[in-house]
């Protein structure tokens, strides 16, 4: 079926969570719905006052531009507007905007059938910036735990944050994110030649299938986990990235306030060796 013969076909009423038939219909290729409405809304108004932020700042430099967060000392409160304010508001913005673009998700998945693993997954990416600007700024007791909107800001804030805990990269929870972020890289550049190697020929080739690609990785390493298989690795392995990362800094300031090279004092620390001669109480 043609592509624009199926969306006619399957550009059907409900679905929707909210509001009807009120917002059920499209713009050119866009559906809107309720959800779409917010999103826009939000994402316009959000941007608006990120424009404003840099129109009351000291520079047009786009690098430079930051909208920054409240002081610590305001702790949880509401900042005035040029003082943390609007990085509140543009926060508040930012959060309803992306969970409408995922409930819009919702609703296009319910039309079309289908389950619902892409608004999880962006869920997921939702998560690691709540987290990041709410969860753990909530948990510490201050807006001004939160990252600047900024380029070289955001850059500055992580560099800062790493270094608060001496060397972020031995927190473990750090490590297990990176390693399932390589990992991602690592299937989906597998997944990706493979599908172009057998599904891509050169003009007058014949196009190879799923048996193929099998076959391949059977022959290579004596195991294939299979056309759908991959896919479901490859979701695991992302949501899993984005959950780790979250993990790995909503712990750094909450039940963590050290070194994380220090957190593996608990192995030098293990009965067998700890009283040995040599060892850190011999
Ligand atoms: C694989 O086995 C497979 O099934 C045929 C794919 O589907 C097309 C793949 O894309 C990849 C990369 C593999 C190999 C992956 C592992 C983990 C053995």
């Amino acid at each position: 079926m043609a592509l624009l013969s199926f969306e006619r076909k399957y550009r059907v009423r409900g679905g929707t969570l909210i509001g009807g038939d009120l917002f059920d219909f499209w713009i050119g290729p866009f559906y809107v719905g309720f959800f779409g409405v917010t999103t826009a809304f939000f994402a316009l108004l959000g941007t608006a006052l990120i424009f404003y932020g840099a129109a009351i700042g000291d520079t047009w430099n786009p690098f430079l531009i930051s909208i920054d967060p409240p002081e610590l000392e305001i702790g949880l409160g509401m900042a005035p507007l040029a003082k943390g304010g609007l990085w509140q508001l543009i926060t508040m913005c930012a959060a309803v905007a992306f969970i409408s673009w995922a409930l819009r998700e919702v609703e296009i998945a319910r039309k079309l059938g289908m389950g619902l693993h892409v608004p999880f997954a962006f869920g997921v990416a939702i998560l690691a910036y709540i987290t990041l600007v709410v969860v753990r700024p909530v948990l510490m007791g201050a807006w001004g735990h939160g990252f600047p909107y900024g380029i070289f800001s955001h850059l500055d804030w992580v560099n800062n944050v790493g270094y608060a805990y001496g060397n972020f990269h031995y927190n473990p929870a750090h490590m297990i994110a990176v390693s399932f972020f390589f990992t991602t890289c690592l299937a989906l550049a597998l997944h990706g030649s493979l599908i172009l190697s057998a599904a891509n020929p050169e003009k007058g080739e014949t196009m190879r299938t799923p048996e193929h690609e099998d076959t391949f990785f059977r022959d290579l390493i004596g195991y294939s986990i299979g056309p759908l298989g991959i896919h479901r690795l490859g979701l695991f392995l992302a949501l899993n990235a984005g959950f780790w990362s979250a993990v790995c800094i909503v712990v750094s300031g909450t039940v963590w306030f050290d070194a994380w090279a220090d957190w593996w004092y608990w192995y030098v620390d293990l009965p067998f060796w700890a009283d040995l001669e040599g060892g850190v109480n011999g």
